[in-house]
């Protein structure tokens, strides 16, 4: 059995003064809690965990949820230009889907102990992080279903695994969000396989183009290179990741050839090829310069991205308001009536 009790390699462990002391009555907790890891047992939010699992976790799901919310912007751009009433019916029940895995992500994330605004504010001052993949435009109605195929294919092969994960909260809410990717990546598969059939010559030019400008950063979502990664190792023994960034890439990869095989597009990759001795496809360099300065703030939308969803934040402060004051005057004719009763 490993001891993460005498882990303070991690990052968030880095962060907080590594702790040398500890009451017996912790470390009984310490080795419980790693004995129902090994064991694959799931942690409840009301169960004792180490500190560093705490904010991994946060860290993580809060994330994961600033992702969806601000992953509903690009294609919410494309909901009043739709080509067709059911591609605009399906696209905002997508984009409303997003708004909801959000809304799971959040709660899951403040079983932890972070209140909502604390987590928003962190995304509202870049603090926090969200996925690289919504800092590019969706210049055409093809990146819409570009981003169904790809980055809901990334998103289902990144988070299916999630569902096992240790943190019981984040692997409940993650059964309902993927089963709704899995609608979310066909649709945007039928979206492009209409063009590239039924379509005109400039309409599959359009889905070409989308899948050359999409491909590079939907291998990027999956994050940074394993020996590149610095919360891989501890996240794995937590059993809050289950299989590796470098493992999902190569998957995803694999899986999603035949797919635009079957499409009638190219990847834009000249080293894509499937290598026998492997049991997989071979691909070319990632630019991980480009990964790192679009994670820094500095990709094509990140400015504007994250000014909408400031705006969007400060527009909504009535409707918190109005919620907060209908909860006091509810509590206060409770308590009244109760006093009444008594
Ligand atoms: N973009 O040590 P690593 C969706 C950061 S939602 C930005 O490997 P970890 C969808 C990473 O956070 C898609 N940053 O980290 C929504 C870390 O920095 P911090 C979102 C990235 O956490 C709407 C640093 O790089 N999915 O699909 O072990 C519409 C080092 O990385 C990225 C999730 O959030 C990135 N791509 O592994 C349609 C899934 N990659 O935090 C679709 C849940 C890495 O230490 N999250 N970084 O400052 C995960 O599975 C993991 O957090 C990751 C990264 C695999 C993403």
């Amino acid at each position: 059995m490993y001891t993460q009790a005498m882990d303070t390699m991690g990052k968030e462990g880095a962060a907080e003064a590594p702790k040398t002391l500890r009451s017996a009555e912790e470390l009984a907790l310490q080795v419980r809690f790693d004995e129902r890891i090994d064991a694959g047992a799931f942690i409840e939010a009301k169960d004792w965990m180490p500190e560093n699992y705490r904010k991994t976790l946060t860290r993580q799901i809060s994330q994961h949820a600033h992702s969806e919310i601000v992953g509903m912007l690009p294609e919410g751009n494309w909901i009043s230009r739709a080509p067709t009433l059911k591609r605009k019916a399906i696209l905002l029940a997508k984009v409303q889907d997003e708004g909801g895995h959000g809304l799971y992500l959040y709660a899951a994330a403040e079983t932890l102990g972070s209140s909502r605004d604390q987590l928003l504010d962190a995304l509202h001052t870049g603090k926090a992080k969200y996925s690289s993949i919504f800092n590019y435009p969706t210049l055409t109605w093809a990146d819409v279903g570009v981003i169904g195929w790809l980055v809901d294919g990334a998103a289902i092969m990144n988070q299916v695994p999630i569902c096992r994960c240790s943190y019981a909260p984040y692997a409940r809410a993650m059964v309902r969000i993927c089963r709704e990717e899995s609608f979310h990546q066909r649709q945007g598969y039928d979206a492009l396989l209409t063009m590239m059939r039924d379509g005109t010559d400039a309409q599959r030019a359009m889905v070409q183009d989308a899948v050359n400008r999409w491909w590079w950063p939907s291998i990027m979502m999956f994050g940074p290179p394993d020996d590149q990664s610095p919360n891989s190792a501890q996240s794995m023994r937590w059993g809050i990741k289950r299989i590796s960034n470098d493992d999902l890439r190569q998957k995803f990869i694999d899986a999603t050839v035949p797919q635009a095989e079957v499409l009638g597009v190219s990847l834009p990759d000249p080293d894509l090829k499937w290598n026998e001795a492997r049991g997989h496809h071979d691909h070319g360099p990632i630019d991980w310069a480009e990964f790192w300065r679009v994670v820094g703030g500095d990709g094509p939308c990140n400015r504007d991205r994250l000014a909408t969803r400031v705006r969007a934040w400060e527009d909504g402060a009535w409707v918190r308001e109005a919620a907060l004051a209908h909860a006091r005057k509810q509590a206060e004719r409770d308590a009244a009536a109760q006093g009444r009763a008594a």
